[in-house]
């Protein structure tokens, strides 16, 4: 595995896993819609809209395995998501198969579950229950990972990824919160282990607070070294400042759930 592509790279958790892919393997060729001008020596960029098929295809050539982070990464309006996420993803994968590419890294995200309740504990066979268009594509995602894995022979990991940065941000972010360092672990068993096909984890660090059963990640050999814990204190007086949202607080997805809410939360888990 020496030739990475990494999509998104301009983008928030792209900046933070740079420096760490970088680290490791001898080609990262980094791909955004916008430029990315502070190249490091075995850096390499490459313009790559996700809805245009033959800058894929270039982004694509020589590369041993991706880390998609690319697409849209917030909730927003259909047109966005589609476009974005159901259409480039798709366009992505059908790029790496006709380039050969090994293996794909998807960033999934916590938001395919978010309906879940705070007070279940979810492991990656329950079904799939996404808190807003968003939520769906990822779902989407997933779906075509496990496709092409199956029908075309790629390995894929698709990443349930929580919150990532260097600290916890808020009560909910404790129990979902993924370091980059622990990132980085997951995206190089995706990327090199021998006996991953299809895989789908949680992308989270040693949470205490964790919602989620992660034993798929820890049978491959996952050993996060980062502790939300270490951070309660900061993170739980940075919610006192939050506005009150009671329905974002029942669920997983919080705030991504109370946006546009008009369900039954006698049906749908109040
Ligand atoms: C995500 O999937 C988003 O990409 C990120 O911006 C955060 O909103 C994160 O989830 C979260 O749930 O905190």
């Amino acid at each position: 595995m020496q030739q990475i592509l990494l999509t998104g790279a301009k983008g928030g958790v792209g900046t933070m896993l740079r420096p760490l892919l970088r680290g490791h393997y001898s080609t990262v060729v980094l791909s955004d819609r916008e430029p990315i001008e502070d190249l490091a020596p075995n850096e390499r960029f490459i313009r790559a809209e996700l809805t245009d098929p033959a800058a894929l295809a270039a982004a694509c050539e020589g590369i041993d395995g991706i880390v998609h982070l690319g697409g849209y990464s917030v909730e927003g309006p259909w047109e966005t998501i589609h476009s974005a996420n159901i259409v480039g993803l798709w366009n992505l994968y059908e790029a790496a198969r006709a380039a050969g590419v090994k293996r794909v890294i998807f960033a999934s995200s916590n938001h395919a579950m978010g309906f879940y309740k705070r007070r279940d504990r979810i492991g990656v066979d329950e079904p799939v229950r996404p808190d807003s268009r968003y939520g769906v594509s990822k779902a989407f995602g997933e779906a075509v990972g496990a496709f092409f894995a199956d029908k075309h022979g790629l390995r894929v990991m698709s990443i349930r990824i929580g919150n990532v940065g260097p600290k916890p941000l808020d009560k909910r972010r404790l129990s979902i919160w993924l370091h980059p360092d622990d990132l980085f672990q997951l995206c190089r068993i995706g990327l090199e282990h021998p006996d991953m096909h299809h895989a789908i984890v949680y992308g989270e660090s040693l949470n205490e607070r964790s919602w989620w059963d992660n034993r798929t990640a820890y049978r491959l050999g996952y050993a996060p070294e980062h502790r939300a814990e270490d951070y309660a204190e900061v993170a739980l007086r940075a919610q006192d400042e939050l506005p009150p949202d009671p329905i974002g607080d029942l669920f997983q997805g919080g705030t991504f759930c109370s946006m546009e809410y008009a369900g039954d939360l006698t049906r749908s888990g109040g």
